[in-house]
C-alpha cells in the first residue's frame, strides 16, 4: 500500500535510469550481428515460439509487442530474430542479465547515491553532485554543452514555434535568471547525459533517463522518450504533467486502487485528484493512502533514494503450466532440488563477492486441486531460517513443501512422499532467500556464529523425518495466509568458554584469520549475550553450516586438516588469551568460511528449526511481494481449474493483461523482485485488498 513520505524542503536532483529493451541489448551484445535488427527475447518455454519478454525498438515498429508469442511476432514481422533466454537446469538463467545490470549500476554509482530498483532500473540522487557543479562550474557559464545534453526533452519548453530544439535546451541550461531548483536540474541534465554516455562506452548499452526533483517524477519522465533519451521535469511543469496523466499510468495506481479511483471516484487523470480534500481521500482510502494520493496529485514525493546496489533477495522459480503441472512429490522434489541448487550458487556468490548472508528461506507454490470444492484455497507460502549449503537448502525447501502440502490437501500426517496424489497439481515453484545483510563487522556477532556452531554440536539430534512430522503437527490448521509451523526451540548447551573454544577451533583454516575477527571483545562475553540478538543467534548456525556448504570442495583434505588446525589453534589461542584481538574485516571472515570443515556442518544440520508463515514474518519489501505471490497463486489456480467459480477474478485478470500488455502467466516467479517496479506494482496492487477506511487525521501545515 502506498505510504506518504513528506517531501524534504531542499530541492533534490533525482534521476531514474531505465535500460532500453534490456534483455535484447544483452543478447545483441553477445551477437553483435543482431544490432539494429528486429529482435526479441523469448521465454525458455517454446510453446508457440515462446512468450516474448523483451522486444527491440526496431521490432516494435512492426507492431511486435511483449504480450505476443514468437509465432505471432513472426506473423507481424517475418524477419524478426527470436533469441531464447539462456537455460540452465531446465529453466531460465537470468544471471547474464543480472550481471549486465550490475555493470551499469557500478558506473552510475560513481556520481551519486544509487538504488538498484530492478534488474534494469536505477534511481540516482545527484543532489550533491549538482550542488557541487553549481558552485564550481555553473552551467550558465559553460561555453560548450555536450550534444547528448542538448538532446534532452525539457517538459514545458515550448518547441512548437519552429525554433531549434537544441538551441532552446541550450538557452534553458544557460539561463541566469533561473531559480535555484532549475539551476540544479540543469546540472542534473549535464551529469546524466555524461553518465549515459559513459554507460554506452563501457557496456555498449543505451538507456533512457528521467530527471526531476523526486523519484516519482523522475520515474514518470524516464519512460516518456525512449530509447536512448532523457526527459527533464522542471518544477514549473509538474502540474501540467500530472493534470493530463492517466491515473493508471502512475506508479502504484495500475491495479485495484487505480481502478477504484476511476470507478468509485470518477478520477481519470492524476490532476482530477486535486478536487478532493486530503480528509476526503483519507476517509475513502485510509490515512496513509489518502495522504499519499493527496501528495501525488501535487507532485509531492519524499521517498529517498536508498543507496542500495545489491538485490534485496534472491529467488529461483519455475512454472509448470497446463499439462506440465507436477503431480507427484518426487517430481516436485526433483525440481526443488534444481531451484535450490541455483539459489545456493547465487547465495554463495553473494557471500563471496559482497560479504552478505541471507537469513530466510521461503517457498512459494501455486497449486490446484481438481477434486475439491474449496478451489480457492491457496497453497501456503512457508519460510524458515536459511542454512547455507545446497543439500541443506534442498532439504529445508522440501520440508517446507511437505508441510505446505499437508496443510493444502488437509491430510495431516498422511503419507505423501513419492506417492501420487491425483487430486493436486503444482503449477509453480519458487524458492527465495531474503533478509540479506552484510556480514557483521563487529566481533561479537561473529563470535556468536562460532558459539552457535558449538551449540549445534550439543544440540539434540533430530531425524529429518521427525522434523517433518513436527512441522506438520504444529501447523495451525486453517490459517492459509499465515501458516506457521513452530518447531521446538533449539536445545542449546552453553558449556562454557573452554568447550566453546574447542568446538570452534575446527572451523579455522588459519589461526590468524580467526583471531582477526574477534576484535574488541572478550571471549567470555558471548555466552552471556545468548538472548540479546535473536536474529543473529537464530541464523548463525545456518551461516556456519551453510557457508561451509558453499565450499564443499576438498572435503576429505579439510577433514584431515581439521584436527591439525584444532590443536594448533588451541595452543596459539592459549598464548593469546586475555589479549584484545585485532579485526581485519570481512575478508578474513570469508577466508574463515572458506577454511571451514564441511563435516562440521552436518552436525549443525540437525538443529531444530522454526518454520514460519511468510506473509506475517518477512520484512524489507519482501513481505508484500511474498503476499502478492501467494495471492497470485489464487488467481492462477482459478484460471487453471476450469471448475473454479471465480469468474470475477478471471475477468479482472484479463483486464489487467490488456492494460499492461504483457502476460502475467509468463512471469517467472523468481524474477518478480527484479522486474521493473510497475510490473511488480501491478501484481501487488492488483491483488491487494482495498484498504478499509480509517480514522481521519487533519493535515497540519505543510513542512514546506
Ligand atoms: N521482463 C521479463 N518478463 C516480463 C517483463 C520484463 O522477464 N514480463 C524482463 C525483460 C526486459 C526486462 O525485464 O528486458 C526489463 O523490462 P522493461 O519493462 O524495462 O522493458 P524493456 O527494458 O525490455 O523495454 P523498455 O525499453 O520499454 O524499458
Amino acid at each position: 500500500m502506498p505510504v506518504a513520505k513528506p517531501e524534504s524542503c531542499d530541492s533534490r536532483v533525482i534521476a531514474h535510469i531505465d535500460m532500453d529493451c534490456f534483455y535484447v541489448q544483452v543478447e545483441q551484445r553477445k551477437q553483435p550481428q543482431l544490432r539494429g535488427l528486429p529482435t526479441a527475447v523469448v521465454q525458455y518455454n517454446e510453446w508457440k515460439g515462446g512468450a516474448l519478454i523483451a522486444v527491440s525498438y526496431e521490432a516494435r515498429k512492426f507492431g511486435v509487442k511483449r504480450s505476443m508469442r514468437g509465432e505471432e511476432a513472426k506473423e507481424v514481422c517475418p524477419q524478426i530474430h527470436l533469441v531464447q533466454v539462456p537455460v540452465a537446469r531446465g529453466k531460465a538463467d537470468l544471471n547474464g542479465y543480472r550481471n549486465a545490470g550490475s555493470e551499469v549500476v557500478s558506473i552510475l554509482a560513481r556520481r551519486g547515491r544509487c538504488e538498484r530498483a530492478s534488474i534494469d532500473e536505477v534511481y540516482l540522487d545527484l543532489t550533491d553532485a549538482a550542488e557541487t557543479m553549481l558552485a564550481e562550474a555553473p552551467p550558465q557559464h559553460l561555453e560548450a554543452i555536450d550534444e547528448e545534453a542538448l538532446k534532452s526533452h525539457i517538459l514545458g519548453l515550448n518547441n512548437e514555434d519552429g525554433s531549434d530544439v537544441k538551441e532552446n535546451v541550450r538557452n534553458w541550461i544557460h539561463r541566469c535568471n533561473a531559480d535555484h531548483r532549475d539551476k540544479l536540474l540543469a546540472c542534473g541534465i549535464l551529469i546524466v547525459a555524461e553518465l549515459r554516455m559513459q554507460v554506452l562506452k563501457e557496456t555498449e548499452f543505451t538507456c533512457s533517463a528521467g530527471i526531476a526533483h523526486n523519484k516519482m517524477l523522475a520515474k514518470l519522465a524516464s519512460g516518456m522518450n525512449k530509447p536512448a533519451q532523457q526527459t527533464v521535469v522542471p518544477f514549473s511543469s509538474v502540474q501540467g504533467l500530472l493534470n493530463s496523466l492517466p491515473i493508471r499510468k502512475m506508479k502504484q495506481l495500475g491495479g485495484k486502487l487505480g481502478m477504484s479511483l476511476q470507478i468509485d471516484m470518477g478520477v481519470n487523470t492524476v490532476g482530477d485528484l486535486l478536487q478532493f480534500s486530503e480528509e476526503k481521500l483519507q476517509e475513502r482510502y485510509g490515512l496513509n493512502t489518502g495522504t499519499w494520493l493527496w501528495n501525488i496529485a501535487r507532485g509531492i514525493n519524499g521517498e529517498a533514494v536508498e543507496g542500495r546496489l545489491l538485490p534485496k533477495s534472491h529467488g529461483s522459480g519455475k512454472t509448470f503450466p497446463g499439462p506440465r503441472a507436477l503431480k507427484t512429490v518426487s517430481a516436485v522434489q526433483h525440481w526443488l532440488n534444481q531451484l535450490c541448487e541455483e539459489l545456493s550458487e547465487r547465495l554463495c556468490s553473494d557471500l563471496d563477492q559482497n560479504k552478505r548472508i541471507a537469513h530466510t528461506l521461503t517457498l512459494h507454490v501455486r497449486a490446484y486441486k481438481s477434486s475439491d470444492s474449496d478451489s480457492q484455497k491457496k497453497f501456503p507460502s512457508k519460510s524458515c531460517p536459511l542454512r547455507y549449503g545446497t543439500a541443506k537448502i534442498q532439504e529445508d525447501a522440501f520440508n517446507l513443501f511437505q508441510a505446505g502440502l499437508r496443510e493444502y490437501i488437509g491430510l495431516y500426517g498422511g503419507k505423501s512422499e513419492g506417492s501420487h496424489y491425483s487430486g493436486w497439481g503444482i503449477t509453480s515453484l519458487s524458492v527465495s532467500a531474503s533478509k540479506i545483510v552484510p556480514i557483521p563487522s563487529g566481533t561479537c556477532s561473529i563470535a556468536k556464529y562460532f558459539h552457535w556452531q558449538t551449540s549445534s554440536h550439543f544440540s539434540s539430534i533430530q531425524s529429518p523425518e521427525n522434523l517433518r512430522m513436527d512441522a506438520t503437527h504444529l501447523s495451525p490448521p486453517g490459517n492459509e495466509s499465515y501458516s506457521e509451523v513452530n518447531l521446538p526451540e533449539p536445545k542449546i548447551d552453553f558449556s562454557g568458554e573452554e568447550s566453546w573454544i574447542e568446538d570452534t577451533i575446527p572451523g579455522l583454516g588459519l589461526q590468524e584469520q580467526k583471531i582477526n575477527v574477534w576484535k574488541d571483545e572478550d571471549l567470555a562475553c558471548f555466552p552471556s549475550k545468548k538472548k540479546e540478538d535473536g536474529l543473529t543467534e537464530d541464523t548463525s548456525p545456518l551461516l556456519l553450516s551453510g557457508t561451509q556448504g558453499c565450499l564443499e570442495q576438498n572435503q576429505n583434505k579439510q577433514q584431515r586438516e581439521f584436527s591439525k588446525d584444532e590443536s594448533r589453534f588451541k595452543s596459539e589461542y592459549r598464548e593469546q588469551k586475555g589479549t584484545r584481538l585485532k579485526n581485519k574485516g570481512t575478508s578474513s571472515i570469508l577466508k574463515f568460511f572458506k577454511s571451514c570443515n564441511p563435516s562440521g556442518a552436518s552436525l549443525s544440520q540437525e538443529h531444530d528449526r522454526t518454520v514460519q508463515g511468510t506473509d506475517a514474518q518477512l520484512t524489507n519489501g519482501f513481505q508484500s511481494r511474498g503476499h502478492s505471490l501467494a495471492e497470485l497463486n489464487e488467481v492462477e489456480v482459478a484460471e487453471e481449474n476450469e471448475r473454479s467459480s471465480c469468474s470475477y477474478i478471471r475477468d479482472q485478470d484479463e483486464r489487467r493483461r490488456e492494460a499492461w500488455s504483457y502476460n502475467i502467466d509468463e512471469i517467472d516467479p523468481s524474477v518478480i523482485d527484479e522486474l521493473p517496479t510497475e510490473i511488480q506494482d501491478e501484481i501487488q496492487a492488483w491483488l491487494q485488498p482495498r484498504k478499509r477506511p480509517n480514522n481521519i487525521v487533519k493535515r497540519g501545515p505543510k513542512a514546506c
